[in-house]
């Protein structure tokens, strides 16, 4: 059934279109994308935990290689629509993937970058009408101006629908800094969600010796410290009142959210007995004067956060799916082109677990072929994005 209610909608799949690889393959501090002799593909350097394995590939020929091969699954449209095809996937809204624009130089020119990837994302999707949409990237490092003036482009490019941003902020000061706020209503007014999406991680030091030496692989930082990255960031607007201060604001949170929907209770409760809170009407800063008490993580959590259905399990689904009000807010995703199939035999070409898993997950907390599943698998993207509207 492909009516608008019925389409299978992936609203978390990444690409680095060539301008974007092009930038990564000119650099020698993370990001970056490097050869190796031993490698048929080049390897993508992407995170601050991946540092030692670089140092140590850069250091001895036979030492393990670093990062993640750079295939064509991350660059090649081609290989997107094949991968959606063989998935069922009816429609992408995709976005650039970690860590954007935010490692550019703090000038004019990032403006200038996020237009070009902007615009090479409008033509993916111009040229694959009703099949691709994208959330577009913001120039972070640019002056303030500058950044709105991305914001009017991306509102006006017909297939954005919203943008991807990390935690980072304006130059680090997170998603609560106060100078965040214009950007924040700017993408508010132009009916534009923020895709939230961790970067960062945790400092490598919490992860442990054993972990630096590459013992566990990408484990502790991709399964604990990027959830745990967004579940900060997002309290951290809670807390500043960010969610006050733009009511209508619309966030996309990656991964379900991290860890919020366990920790809400916890986050409420904390504010709730925290002598410096208590009293206030409000949690922080921004928030309007006079309001007679302040909203709870539960109320803003069903009224301006959306999740995404990327959690791999039943139980993390369902504890989504009830933090968030109900099945209406969650939207299925892939994670496409990370997590392909790795191993003895492995296939990249083929049917890959991860997606398997997180369908799964749907179709089992919610019943399968539900209608509830329905919505979680395309029928909320359609709805909350504006898909089909013209
Ligand atoms: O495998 C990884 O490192 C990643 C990443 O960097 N970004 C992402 O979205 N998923 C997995």
């Amino acid at each position: 059934d492909h009516s608008s209610k019925h389409r299978l909608v992936d609203i978390h799949t990444h690409m680095y279109p060539p301008e974007y690889v092009d930038i990564l393959s000119s650099r020698t501090t993370i990001p970056l994308v490097r050869t190796f002799p031993s490698s048929p593909d080049p390897r993508l350097i992407l995170l601050e935990s991946e540092i030692p394995s670089l140092e140590r590939a850069l250091a001895d020929p036979d030492a393990p290689l670093p990062g993640r091969p750079l295939t064509k699954h991350f660059t090649s449209l081609p290989a997107k629509l094949a991968f959606m095809a063989r998935h069922g996937i009816d429609t992408s809204v995709l976005s650039l993937a970690n860590p954007w624009l935010d490692f550019l130089p703090a000038t004019e020119e990032a403006a200038r970058t996020a237009r070009r990837i902007n615009d090479s994302f409008e033509a993916m999707c111009a040229a694959h009408p009703g099949r691709l949409f994208f959330f577009g990237t913001l120039p972070l490092t640019a002056p303030p101006p500058a950044i709105l003036e991305s914001v009017a482009h991306l509102a006006a490019l017909p297939h954005c629908r919203g943008v991807v941003l990390g935690t980072g902020g304006l130059a680090g000061g997170g998603m609560d800094d106060p100078a965040l706020l214009p950007v924040l209503r700017a993408l508010a007014d132009a009916g534009l969600p923020v895709f939230l999406h961790p970067h960062y991680g945790l400092p490598n030091a919490v992860f442990g010796p054993r972990s630096a030496s590459g013992e566990y692989g990408h484990v502790l930082p991709l399964a604990l410290g990027f959830p745990m990255e967004t579940t900060v960031a997002v309290a951290r607007m809670f807390l500043a009142g960010v969610f006050d201060a733009v009511p209508r604001l619309e966030m996309i949170l990656a991964h379900s959210g991290g860890t919020l929907p366990f920790l809400a209770g916890r986050l409420e409760s904390c504010v709730a007995h925290d002598a410096a809170l208590v009293g206030k009407n409000h949690a922080g800063a921004g928030a309007e004067k006079g309001r007679r008490r302040r909203r709870t993580v539960w109320e803003v959590l069903r009224e301006q956060i959306y999740l995404d259905a990327v959690i791999y399990s039943e139980v993390g689904l369902k504890a989504a799916a009830e933090a968030s009000g109900g099945a209406e807010r969650l939207m299925f995703g892939t994670d496409h082109p990370f997590f392909p199939p790795v191993g003895e035999g492995a296939d990249a070409e083929g049917e890959w677990e991860s997606v398997r898993l997180n369908a799964e997950a749907v179709n089992k907390a919610l019943g399968d072929g539900s209608e509830q599943a329905a919505m979680v698998m395309g029928g909320n993207a359609v709805r909350v994005l504006r898909l089909y509207d013209d």
